[in-house]
């Protein structure tokens, strides 16, 4: 009989331990960008992401799609429900990494690293123009999270344990172990502006978060206050964020998502000084990335032998059983 159909991005070929995986139990293919619609007609399985209406009508006999991240914003649900087509993401194997980005992005913020290093490189005399201005001791400084779950922990774990750190944070739900075992205080949105001296956003994009951090949060932090999003860009309005930037209300943000990835040559981003970007890195270390993989293909795995829903298929298909 003949294995089922399972469509991959090219890069999963390097995880030999995913690619075993899934052979046992389906025919392998890679996509090609010059034949996906004709890939799609017959295929069971598939690691991707960005599902729409239009993908979903060309794949009648798609089963289960595994998304590579935890955010699946770019995947429409509703109509993959509708289609009976299972969506699994990878919640909790890049929890560390993302948590560790912060950890980057917000240490070089406050530590002026990408300017210290080009005040290197661009000829060192002692306290010349370009000189780094000083950073600030983290011992004892205020982190506010918003979005407190997993990867909003990890986070919190490093600040307070690592750099002796207090914590505030909002979030839609309590999270009492956090506010147990690392003394997390829970605010509303707007306290957590004001009050923090170093804001990391952990939130994934829904309806609801979207823009949620918009010109009257930025405003309301303090002009010392840095803001690090590894999250998704439109969870911060980017205008706005901009002209508090560019007006120097508050110290500088570390970003690593942006509202159009990858951004724009000519964004008025680029142009400013007191932030730091990365482009879109946060689960990009060798566990995380093949943890991810094979998360993916665990899932697959389980909807081709029939075992229904998958591990981590989604909050909003929690407990469906899709029989095609
Ligand atoms: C991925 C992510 O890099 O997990 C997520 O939601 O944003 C990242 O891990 C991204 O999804 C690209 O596949």
């Amino acid at each position: 009989m003949m294995k089922p159909k399972v469509l991959l991005p090219s890069f999963i070929s390097r995880y030999e331990k995913v690619i075993k995986m899934l052979s046992l139990v389906a025919h392998i293919e890679y996509i090609d960008a010059n034949k996906y619609q004709e890939q799609l007609t017959d295929v069971v399985g598939m690691i991707g992401g960005k599902i729409n209406e239009k993908i979903l009508q060309n794949a009648l006999k798609l089963k289960v799609v595994a998304r590579y991240g935890v955010g699946y914003d770019d995947c429409d649900v509703n109509a993959m429900t509708q289609h009976k087509v299972y969506l699994c993401h990878t919640p909790g194997v890049l929890s560390n990494s993302v948590a560790d980005m912060v950890l980057t992005l917000l240490l070089a913020c406050n530590r002026k690293i990408v300017q210290a290093d080009r005040y290197v490189r661009e000829g060192w005399e002692d306290r010349a123009p370009g000189y780094p201005s000083y950073g600030l001791d983290l011992q004892g400084k205020t982190l506010g999270i918003v979005g407190l779950g997993r990867i909003g922990l990890e986070v919190a774990k490093r600040c307070v344990k690592g750099f002796e750190m207090s914590l505030i944070y909002f979030d839609v739900n309590r999270n009492l172990k956090a506010e147990k075992e690392l003394g997390a205080k829970f605010m509303p949105l707007d306290d957590v502006m004001k009050k923090s001296d170093f804001i990391s956003v952990n939130v994934s994009l829904t309806s609801r978060t979207i823009g949620m951090i918009g010109d009257e949060q930025l405003r309301m932090m303090k002009n010392t206050a840095y803001i690090i999003n590894t999250s998704r860009g439109p969870v911060i309005d980017q205008t706005s964020l901009v002209k508090v930037l560019s007006e120097e209300v508050i110290a500088g943000a570390g970003l690593d998502v942006f509202e159009i990835e990858p951004i724009p040559k000519n964004d008025p981003l680029l142009k400013l000084q007191n932030l730091v970007l990365s482009p879109h890195i946060g689960s990009v270390t060798e566990e995380a990335r093949e943890a991810m993989a094979v998360c993916n293909a665990n899932n697959i795995v389980s909807v081709i032998k029939g075992e229904i829903p998958p591990p981590n298929v989604v909050p909003e298909q929690r407990g469906m059983m899709f029989k095609k």
